[in-house]
């Protein structure tokens, strides 16, 4: 009986091991410089969680074997140990630190640097249940707006027409187009409630904030088209809120900011 449980556990470790190796959970191939910094930091977690997984596991099924309750004596007893209890105290407690202290410094290099000099700036304004992109245009600079012009057909962002920076502005919704190996700072913002801005493939994901501009930077390294979905339970047609990035080389952009600048 405490063979078969000791069997047990070895195989359901095994079974977890296989089960992850096999990719059969997996994340969408990184697409960004800032992703494969993620990347790596999350199989440094997996492998030092992993060795200690296994490490554990060969323990558990050990003991549950070598005190078996056998015939004519009872189950042994142990008492613990001191010494025991403090080492692994302090290994798990070094290794855990030791991940969060690393951690730390790769999300601080993502988010609290300046981010790379000369960054194309794209706004990306959430409602429900869409997002709203927005070019400076040529002048590089973004347009006022005002509330109190929005129109979901004519004009989502409340463009002021009166202001000559907004004239050149280009807004699409649910498709934000932007060069392959370039710098990109997104600034979201939101009309109504939470939304949040979800990019998978470049392991970024940052809340939208009604009357907040929050900037999010990213760097993509490949071409290719990426689901954008809201990742805030935002309202009854949250399910239905996502855009699409599309990373195109640097003349289909221009050809691209060409044709949404004809009126
Ligand atoms: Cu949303």
């Amino acid at each position: 009986m405490a063979l078969l449980l000791a069997l047990l556990v070895w195989a359901l470790a095994l079974a977890g091991i296989v089960f992850l190796r096999l990719g059969f959970v997996s994340m969408p191939a990184a697409a960004s410089s800032a992703a494969q910094e993620v990347d790596s930091q999350l199989r440094l977690t997996f492998v030092a969680t992993g060795i200690a997984f296994v490490a554990v596991q060969i323990a558990l099924g050990w003991l549950a074997f070598r005190y078996r309750a056998r015939a004519g004596r009872a189950a042994r007893h142990v008492e613990g140990s001191r010494p025991l209890e403090w080492g692994g105290i302090v290994v798990v407690g070094a290794v855990f630190l030791g991940l969060a202290v690393l951690g730390q410094v790769v999300w601080a290099g993502l988010h609290l640097s300046g981010g790379e000099p000369q960054p194309l700036v794209v706004e990306v304004v959430g409602e429900q249940f869409a997002w709203n992109v927005r070019y400076p245009g040529p002048d590089g600079v973004f347009g006022r707006t005002d509330a109190r012009l929005f129109d979901p057909a004519t004009n989502p962002l409340g463009l002021v027409a009166e202001d000559p920076a907004a004239e050149d502005d280009i807004v699409s919704v649910n498709e934000v187009v932007v060069p392959v190996d370039r710098p990109i700072e997104v600034r979201l913002g939101s009309k109504d409630v939470l939304h949040s801005f979800f990019l998978p493939a470049m392991r970024i994901k940052q809340d939208t904030v009604p009357g907040l501009r929050v900037p999010l930077r990213f760097h993509p390294l490949r071409t290719g088209e990426f689901e954008i979905p809201c990742a805030e339970l935002c309202g009854l047609g949250h399910y239905r809120m996502k855009g699409l990035l599309r990373v195109v080389t640097q003349e289909e952009f221009e050809t691209w900011l060409a044709e949404q600048r004809e009126p």
